[in-house]
């Protein structure tokens, strides 16, 4: 039966697991178990041993950060679904699932307690450049590969079935991404009275409340690929290495059949964040983004180039025809970037869930233009998502508002 583990009993239950204990260490009394909980949701532990080392992850019957707002525990069960499902297209850019517990909710993965959160490492500084080349990889192989242009339609179809379940978190993204923001909500925090005049401004704005509704109806109803689902800074891991960082994505629990570009506008829209916080990174942020865009892109095609004929959609292409029909497939995955790029950097400024990247900005004033620019970045994202074409428009929203 469900129970939440504390660090007496995660031991007592990896000890009698002899495959993870084995990789941790042969004396259980001695492993290091430590709660390294991050996230909003779940309850998170690394233990090492003198072998090696594991991370377990729970999830609770609540929002971690909110007990009071309750959470069925399924989470966990998609995660796992989501892992096995992704990692024959994507290998090691995600730790690897070593066992799923369904009737405790939890999951223990490869340890990455090397690795670091890239929001953390954005913020002291420690990330080296050239991580998004990896993300691109992810995005392009994890949604193109699942896709009706890459297998028969029977297999989408499957994956349907799979995630449609996945409803409490689908519950979430929609209302505090794509809604709450827009229409407002007691859920919404705006942590400074004077950004109150833009945000009535913003919420009484019918051109930004139907570019959320259009954003609701992509999320909704275009099942491209399977996505990620919460692809920001906090759901990547990495590590410095000689010639390149090792990069991992975690945290998958918010798998859904949807638009491509959500999960690269959620990437995006959490590295306009960190440059819009934090000027100083701002050069390195747009040389990430322009990297996740060429990288995304230029995989995409090469993937869709090796499966013409493969899948159902898009099956009768001749060679002559295929750059024509990527291009406008490719204008559509930018156009749904660019919005729910926008609506990211906004619900992360006044929605329930902010980013700790504002909290590089040396003074309240700063925090309080931040913010301002932020909203501002993110209405010219969703209302101006149709003209966004090159990479340098996305950043050119991001730059104008300076
Ligand atoms: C109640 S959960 C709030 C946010 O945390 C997760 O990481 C997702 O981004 C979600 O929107
Ligand atoms: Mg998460």
């Amino acid at each position: 039966a469900y129970r939440t583990l504390a660090i007496p009993a995660l031991r007592a239950y990896l000890a009698e697991h002899p495959t993870l204990a084995g990789r941790i260490g042969p004396d259980p009394a001695s492993w290091q178990i430590a709660e390294v909980s991050d996230g909003n949701l779940n309850s998170v532990h690394l233990v090492s041993g003198s072998v090696g080392g594991v991370c377990v992850k729970q999830s609770l019957p609540h929002v971690r950060v909110d007990p009071s707002w309750k959470m069925p525990l399924d989470r966990a069960l998609y995660e796992a679904r989501y892992m096995r499902e992704t990692a024959p297209f994507v290998g090691d850019m995600m730790p690897a699932l070593l066992h799923d517990d369904p009737a405790l909710y939890l999951l223990v993965v490869e340890s990455l307690a090397g690795h670091a959160v890239l929001r953390t490492a954005l913020a002291t500084g420690d990330a080296a450049p050239g991580f998004s080349g990896t993300i691109g990889r992810f995005v392009a192989r994890s949604c193109f590969l699942g896709s009706t242009l890459a297998a028969p339609f029977e297999n989408m179809a499957r994956r349907l079935e799979k995630f449609s379940g996945n409803t409490a978190l689908t519950r979430i993204t929609v209302d505090l991404v794509l809604t709450d923001p827009f229409g407002g909500s007691s859920r919404n925090r705006i942590d400074h009275p004077e950004l109150e005049p833009l945000v009535g401004t913003l919420q009484s704005d019918p051109r930004l409340r139907a570019a959320a509704g259009a954003l609701q109806e992509r999320f909704l109803c275009a099942p491209q690929g399977l996505l990620h689902g919460d692809l920001h800074t906090g759901s990547i891991m990495l590590r410095a290495g000689a010639d390149r960082p090792d990069v991992r994505v975690i945290d998958g629990e918010f798998a859904h059949c949807g638009p491509i570009g959500f999960d690269c506008g959620l990437y995006l829209g959490n590295l306009a964040l960190h440059a819009i916080a934090n000027p100083a990174a701002s050069a390195m942020m747009q040389a990430e983004a322009a990297l996740f865009l060429k990288t995304f892109e230029t995989e995409f095609r090469r993937l869709w180039q090796d499966h013409v004929g493969q899948g159902d959609m898009h099956s009768l292409l001749t060679p002559g025809t295929l750059p024509d029909v990527m291009d406008r497939y490719l204008a559509g995955v930018r156009r749904d970037t660019a919005g729910f790029m926008g609506a990211e950097i906004i619900r992360r400024t006044i929605g329930f869930a902010h980013v700790s990247d504002y909290d590089l900005c040396p003074t309240t004033e700063a925090r309080i233009a931040a913010m301002t620019r932020a909203l501002r970045v993110g209405r010219a994202l969703m209302l101006e998502a149709g003209t966004i074409k090159t990479d340098a428009d996305f950043w050119h929203r991001v730059d104008a508002s300076t």
